[in-house]
């Protein structure tokens, strides 16, 4: 499929116009973000490369390091979609005050900056796609992702909320040109944040058992299609 480039500033929040449909290809597309709020590294990056070029259940995994910028990393984010045409896409964030796998269920029309982004932007109350609806689920299978981390003996849990900031903003914006995008019928996302690698006072996961944690979120969605019922919400 050919493709007229859009500048960066032209594309932001809208969709650009694809025709036909195309079968999901066998590749994973796995993204980690890239250091923000004045840290040297970013636990989602570091987790997510250790997997590039690597085969889960007849599946190549293609990653990419996004920019924590609203809008260039979703529009970096949907190229990479375009171009790779993944059965999957799951994105991947660090979220400093988490000690588990958090698996995210839904994304929100919201974005509310408490730090700037890397490129300067802190926007507030502002929607991630003007007029849209307000919210999406993750279309991957978190409680079966859930049940098959709990039974590798690694710490995970759901989350009831991605935040206000890139990584809600790159969820929603995602599951948004998923479900509109007729040539994009078929693929599943998602999004995962990962607790920090560690520091003074910040709850902490060791990287290997983040890299395995996402090879077996991704064999757990590659091998289910229907989730399953499994209690695991939260009281407020
Ligand atoms: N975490 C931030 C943005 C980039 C990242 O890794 C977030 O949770 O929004």
């Amino acid at each position: 499929m050919l493709r007229k480039p859009v500048a960066p500033s032209a594309q932001q929040g809208r969709l650009a116009p694809v025709s036909h449909r195309a079968t999901p290809r066998a590749t994973v597309l796995l993204t980690g973000f890239a250091p923000f709020g004045g840290e040297t590294l970013n636990s989602s990056w570091e987790a997510v490369q250790a997997l590039q070029g690597e085969q889960i259940a007849g599946h190549t995994v293609v990653c990419a390091e996004l920019p924590t910028v609203f809008y260039v990393s979703l529009e970096q984010l949907m190229n990479l979609v375009r171009e790779n045409h993944p059965a999957l896409v799951i994105c991947v964030g660090q979220a400093s005050n988490r000690q588990a796998i958090s698996l995210e269920r839904i994304a929100i029309n919201i974005a509310d900056a408490r730090i700037p982004d890397n490129a300067g932007a802190q926007p507030i109350d502002k929607p991630v796609v003007s007029g849209a609806q307000p919210a999406y689920f993750s279309s991957l299978p978190i409680k079966a992702m859930l049940r098959d981390l709990s039974a590798a003996g690694l710490p995970a849990e759901i989350s009831q909320s991605a935040g206000t900031f890139v990584c809600n903003h790159l969820f929603y914006g995602l599951m948004h040109d998923l479900e509109r995008r007729r040539a994009l019928t078929g693929v599943r996302g998602g999004f995962i944040h990962l607790p920090a690698l560690g520091g003074a006072g910040t709850p902490a996961m060791a990287l290997q058992d983040m890299q395995q944690g996402l090879r077996i979120a991704i064999a757990s969605a590659l091998a289910t299609t229907r989730d399953v019922k499994l209690a695991a919400g939260a009281t407020a």
